[in-house]
């Protein structure tokens, strides 16, 4: 155990994890302490490391043994969260912003689906971010705009390059909480917030290649005041999120499928999967309709290739050329590991390493 300081030292302070490296993290003090210090550099207490309790960006904390002139201190209680995104790995997220790229890296409606997917998965506010607004012409921008508005988000085109939207996007970000910017390598997170907070100068690269992929320049999530009680995520790319792993719950992470739901009343089946069932309230007429297909057949891919924990409420097969739910008793129990090392896989595209 760390030895406690001699002098100088006070206990219990609450504090907001900022960043983790390695065996440490930075906490955010609620109030200032001696002197004006607001920032920590913490250890954990060994029993909070046995208890298996988890520390993310975006966690209450209490510190103890504070050695305010070294600025360091030990984490020794985690506060009950409100949320938990997965990935990028963010606690007490108020609402997620998904930024893609409309060039360098091209715009994928796949790719973006996964992620808004997985955003909406976690219950909070979605909002998606186009960016590099100044690389297509502005009728081009409009109608990728249109086209959101279509699947029932209202996205903003902005362009860090011209200023193009920043202030609609600060507008968003000033709200209080925590808002997490998430999406694909190389499509201008950090530089977004460079160029609503300069004095953050983080550090942004260059894409590269015939795909003009990002090169995972961000490496670890930070959190950053923007405003008096709000804070914004900068967050390393990755290209492939994962999906949620039942197949019955994908639908109502479409937006347009809540509306047809809420419009038209429940599908006839309970475990209805929207592919022209009978008396199906969602029907196919929606321009999302083979994005979602594609993603219950990524999917039934997902579950051959890493089966699902048996707790898993479904599976799916195919019959006769459609999805179907299948209990899930059949699929055996994966570890975490060959999950971590899937996605790995997944977002190692060509001439990545
Ligand atoms: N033309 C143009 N280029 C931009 C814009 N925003 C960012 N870029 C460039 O895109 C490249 C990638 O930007 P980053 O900010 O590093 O991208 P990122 O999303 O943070 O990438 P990761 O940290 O790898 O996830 C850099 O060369 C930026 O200069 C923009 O609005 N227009
Ligand atoms: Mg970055
Ligand atoms: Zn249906």
């Amino acid at each position: 155990m760390r030895p406690e300081p001699a002098g100088g030292v006070s206990e219990g302070l609450n504090g907001l994890v900022t960043a983790l490296q390695a065996n440490y993290c930075s906490v955010a003090l609620e109030g200032p302490g001696p002197g004006g210090a607001g920032q920590l550099l913490c250890t954990r207490r060994t029993r909070l490391a046995k208890s298996g309790q988890s520390i993310c960006v975006g966690d209450r904390v209490r510190v103890e043994g504070i050695d305010w002139p070294a600025g360091r201190a030990a984490v020794a209680a985690v506060h009950p969260r409100s949320s938990l995104l997965e990935r990028p790995a963010v606690a007490n997220v108020s609402r997620i912003v998904v930024v893609v790229a409309l060039a360098e890296p091209v715009a994928d409606p796949l790719q973006l689906s996964r992620f808004l997917i997985t955003a909406e998965a976690s219950g909070t506010p979605v909002l998606p971010v186009l960016s590099k607004a100044d690389l297509l012409p502005a009728t081009a921008v409009a109608d990728w705009c249109r086209r959101l508005q279509g699947w029932g988000y209202a996205p903003l085109a902005v362009a860090a390059t011209t200023g193009q939207g920043l202030e609609a996007l600060r507008q968003e970000l000033q709200q209080p909480g925590i808002t997490v910017i998430c999406g694909p390598s190389g499509v201008g997170k950090s530089s977004l917030l460079n160029a609503l907070l300069p004095a953050l100068d983080l550090r942004v690269a260059a894409v590269s290649g015939r795909l003009q992929r990002g090169r995972h320049t961000t490496r670890h999530v930070e959190l950053f005041g923007l405003a008096p009680g709000a804070l914004v995520a900068d967050t390393p790319g990755f290209n492939r999120p994962r999906l949620p792993r039942d197949p019955a719950a994908l639908g109502a992470l479409f937006p347009e499928v809540l509306a047809a739901l809420a419009r038209q009343g429940p599908c006839r089946f309970s475990d209805c999967l929207h592919q022209g069932e009978p008396d199906c309230s969602v029907g196919t007429a929606w321009e999302r309709w083979p994005l979602y297909r594609q993603c219950l057949d990524d999917l039934q891919q997902d579950l051959e290739r890493a089966p699902a924990p048996s707790s898993d409420p479904a599976g799916l097969r195919r019959r006769g050329g459609r999805l179907e739910p299948l209990l899930a008793a059949r699929y055996r129990r994966s570890s975490r590991r060959s999950q971590r090392q899937q996605e790995e896989r997944e977002d190692r595209g060509p001439g990545q390493s």
